[in-house]
């Protein structure tokens, strides 16, 4: 089989701009699909691989967290979908005489897109002290190395362990077991940067920081609201729910400020109707919103609905407000002193608009909202999420069928993670457990997320710090603080399936621990293995890979712990204090795991029963379930939140930064992001053209976009083509990773901590 060269960098000179499109999927996106997959695997391992995809015996894909309903077509995969896998699946292949051929500082020019395309890396390698080349290094010495760093630290805390959500539960659990026998809480991971301000604002409303709506419940909701997301490119098996829940009468307000494609129409390649027809147009309402306004927003939508009650009386749903929550009269006490003109000024949509919103809601018996980053990574994120829960609650739209909250996931086992114990801050009730079942006392203090991790670094606080998966160097905010941050450390250890900057941006010594992916038989010796996920409706399932793996060398990530673990807990120079397991067992055979995790984890009772034959079930959520509330109060609570939105200086603009459609998170897929109509370059500004012309610009203008804070420090992101585009006066957007470099590191959501990406003042300073 051909197997293509890997591209070059992108060239930026090729980009190239058309009208945005007017709907999403349908035939050419499973065209795009194949031929990405194509390219990097050649015709049958597509073929066999593609058609492996979220079936019940097959893999859970990486591309997302939505769930698969229980009738599975037999290709549910999506065009972004067959991407992610397509990327892993690569015939390509990184080698230690790759290595040898390439010095680090050479690798540090090329972009994150040249870097992606090098293929699956395939041997552990070492950057010793002062080398400019990785070199080979077997795993033993490899995990010894790092056992002996972690031996040596004076505090455990100078440790920290970052986790992306593509970690299968099994791994998962083991992680936070090894770092809390370590004698830390250090676990930043992903979710700090992504839904942290949901699970904040959840946690103290409804008692659990985890959406509450099955897919029936899209299906058969009257009204879904779906704000800050952009489900065409980032959740686009979420556009098949959407339809369906349209034929069966729901109506759908789409809040955002671009008008993304999947949020208009929707041709559904798996329904002859999208073929032929040209497809459903999904919502019926798009507000253009102000970036930040959503709580202004939703405060509109609570006055609203207060004022309707006021005249009928039927609006609220007054028997559950009674019994099941708290707060009200100080929430409606706040909507009552709102004025309408900051609302307007907040969300630059007018009353009418508003009032029209809140008239569906008033008419809608069954409200769910859907939301993402739009909404999460922002200053006052939590105190919007707790809006839009207060909104709910006037109705009584949560644990009642075709209703309730549903925060879009990411990564697709980001969920699980977390309820497998990966948190900087895990309740007392799971240290409990975790000590009784091995034998030791984890450490109470919290330790760092993401943001003060990375502060800690720059601090010099840090001695080792090691990633199980994901790109820590590209994903965090304020590119520059990072690296220099991570050169500050000792030790930086990447367990990865590919290439990218963090193999780059190191500490004094480096290693790189090749593992297998989604898509790859895990043989042990106990026999083949599965690993278990958790999609974003707390579904929890197994997932087997059945490709050959993309090396010989590769070891999976449990027993890449498991090894870990046996060096540091076991024998006369255990750490003292360690807890106690049979390592090795853990490694043979991940049953041996799931028995703990059910131990340790409430709802995985029988867990390896009810994971047979492709089975899956529903994790326990009481406000879900029973409408029980596992808050202080064990009621549900209505928060009175002073409006909060960005100001933006004069002469400057907001910056949002997003994902194109070709890209995964850091991987840069290719050069291309269709639905909005940009071809062959990434480097690109979308700002409203009438700032253009007030700013004395033009479109196509090559700009350096500079960011501004209170620090005063300079931060630039350099040379991008302003594209007129239909955006709200005084908002931008621009592709990340690329302008991470502008989010400055102490620019976070309150409460939530979460890096504020989506709301970055800056400058356009044209290029001379
Ligand atoms: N193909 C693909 N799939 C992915 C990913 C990927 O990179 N590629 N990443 C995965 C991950 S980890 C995540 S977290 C999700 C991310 O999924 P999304 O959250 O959809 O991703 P973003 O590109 O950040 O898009 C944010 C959306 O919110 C809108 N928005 C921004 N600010 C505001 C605001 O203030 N108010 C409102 N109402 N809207 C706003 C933007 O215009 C955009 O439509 O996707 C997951 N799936
Ligand atoms: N400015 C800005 N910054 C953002 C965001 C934003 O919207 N704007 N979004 C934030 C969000 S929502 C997120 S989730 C983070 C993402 O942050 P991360 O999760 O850290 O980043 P990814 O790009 O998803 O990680 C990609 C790498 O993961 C590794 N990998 C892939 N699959 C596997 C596997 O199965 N096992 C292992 N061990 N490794 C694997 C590969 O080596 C690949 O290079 O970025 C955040 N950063
Ligand atoms: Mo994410």
């Amino acid at each position: 089989m051909a197997r293509k060269a890997p591209r070059t960098g992108i060239d930026e000179s090729r980009l190239r701009v058309t009208p945005p499109a007017r709907s999403a999927a349908g035939i050419p996106g499973v065209m795009h699909a194949l031929q990405a997959s194509v390219e990097q695997m050649g015709v049958v391992r597509t073929a066999q691989t593609l058609l492996r995809v979220n079936q019940k015996t097959g893999f859970d894909c990486m591309g997302c967290a939505w769930p698969e309903g229980d009738h599975r077509h037999t290709a549910e995969f999506c065009e972004n979908g067959a991407k992610a896998v397509a990327e892993e699946a690569t015939l390509r292949r990184v080698t230690p005489e790759f290595f040898a051929e390439h010095s680090v500082a050479e690798l540090r020019e090329r972009d994150d897109y040249w870097l992606g395309q090098q293929g699956r890396l395939t041997a552990p390698m070492v950057l010793a002290e002062g080398a400019t080349h990785y070199t080979p290094i077997d795993w033993d010495a490899a995990l010894a190395l790092i056992a002996d760093e972690i031996r040596s630290l004076d505090s455990p805390d100078q440790a920290v362990f970052y986790t992306s959500g593509r970690t299968s539960n099994e791994a998962a659990f083991l992680y936070q077991l090894l770092v809390r026998g370590i004698g830390t809480n250090n676990l930043p991971d992903c979710s700090n940067m992504c839904h942290e301000s949901s699970g904040s604002a959840l946690t103290e409303t409804i008692g659990i920081g985890k959406g509450s709506v099955s897919l029936d419940d899209i299906h058969r909701a009257s009204l879904i609201i779906i704000a800050g997301q952009n489900p065409g490119t980032n959740h686009p098996r979420m556009l098949s729910a959407l339809e369906k829940a349209k034929r069966n009468g729901a109506r759908i307000i789409a809040v955002n400020p671009l008008p993304e494609a999947g949020l208009i129409r929707f041709a559904n390649p798996q329904s002859p109707r999208g073929l032929l027809l040209g497809g459903t147009v999904l919502a019926d309402d798009f507000l253009q919103i102000r970036l930040g306004g959503d709580q202004a927003l939703f405060q509109g939508l609570g006055k609203h609905l207060l004022e309707v009650e006021e005249h009928t009386g039927t609006v609220f749903d007054r028997a559950f407000i009674a019994e099941c929550t708290t707060g009200v009269d100080g929430y409606l006490e706040a909507m009552r002193a709102t004025p309408w003109s900051e609302i307007v000024t907040a969300t630059g949509l007018t009353e009418r608009q508003i009032r029209d919103t809140g008239d569906a809601l008033v008419a809608s018996g069954a409200t769910v909202v859907c939301w993402a980053m739009g909404l999460t990574q922002h200053k006052h994120s939590v105190a919007m999420l707790r809006d839009v829960v207060n909104v709910l609650l006037l109705q009584g739209s949560i644990g009642r069928s075709g209703a309730g909250v549903c925060p879009v996931r990411g990564h697709s086992n980001v969920q699980g993670d977390r309820t497998m114990g990966i948190f900087e801050r895990m309740p007392e009730s799971f240290h409990a457990a975790l000590d009784a079942e091995f034998g030791f006392v984890s450490p109470r203090t919290h330790g760092v997320d993401t943001v003060a991790a990375i502060r800690a670094m720059r601090e010099g606080a840090v001695r080792v710090f090691m990633g199980l998966g994901g790109n820590f160097a590209r994903a965090t905010p304020d590119t520059a603080v990072t690296e220099e941050a991570l050169a500050r450390t000792r030790l930086t250890v990447q367990v990865s399936t590919k290439l990218n900057r963090s193999h780059l941006m190191t500490g004094r010594r480096a290693l790189i621990l090749p593992t297998l992916g989604r898509t790859e038989r895990d043989v042990q010796a106990g026999g083949e293995q599965r690993v278990t996920v958790e999609d974003s409706m707390s579904s929890v399932h197994a997932s087997r890979g059945r490709l050959a793996p993309a090396s010989d060398e590769l070891l999976s990530e449990v027993a890449i712990i498991a090894r870990l673990s046996a060096l540091l807990f076991e024998g006369p120079d255990a750490l003292p204090g360690a807890p106690v397991a049979d390592w090795a067992e853990f490694e043979r055979d991940y049953a041996s795991v799931r028995r703990r995790i059910a131990r340790v984890v409430p709802g995985f009772d029988d867990f390896e029963s009810r994971i047979e034959k492709g089975a899956s079930f529903v994790l326990p959520h009481g406000a879900r379930d029973s409408r029980t509330f596992p808050t202080p109060s064990g009621r549900a609570v209505f928060t009175a939140n002073p409006l909060e939105y960005p100001r933006i200086p004069p002469g400057r603009l907001l910056l949002q930064t997003i994902r194109s459609h070709d890209q995964y998170n850091t991987t840069i897929y290719g050069e291309d992001d269709r639905y909005r109509g940009i071809h062959g370059g990434r480097r690109v500004v979308l700002v409203n053209p009438d700032d253009i012309a007030a700013l004395g610009l033009a479109d196509g203008d090559l700009v350096d976009l500079v960011s501004e804070f209170r620090d005063g420090v300079e931060r630039r992101a350099e040379a991008f083509r302003i594209v007129a585009y239909s955006t709200p006066r005084g908002n931008a957007a621009a592709y990340y990773p690329e302008t991470n470099v502008l989010v400055p590191l102490d620019s976070v959501a309150d409460v939530s901590g979460t890096p504020t990406s989506k709301s970055v003042i800056v400058q356009l300073v044209p290029v001379r």
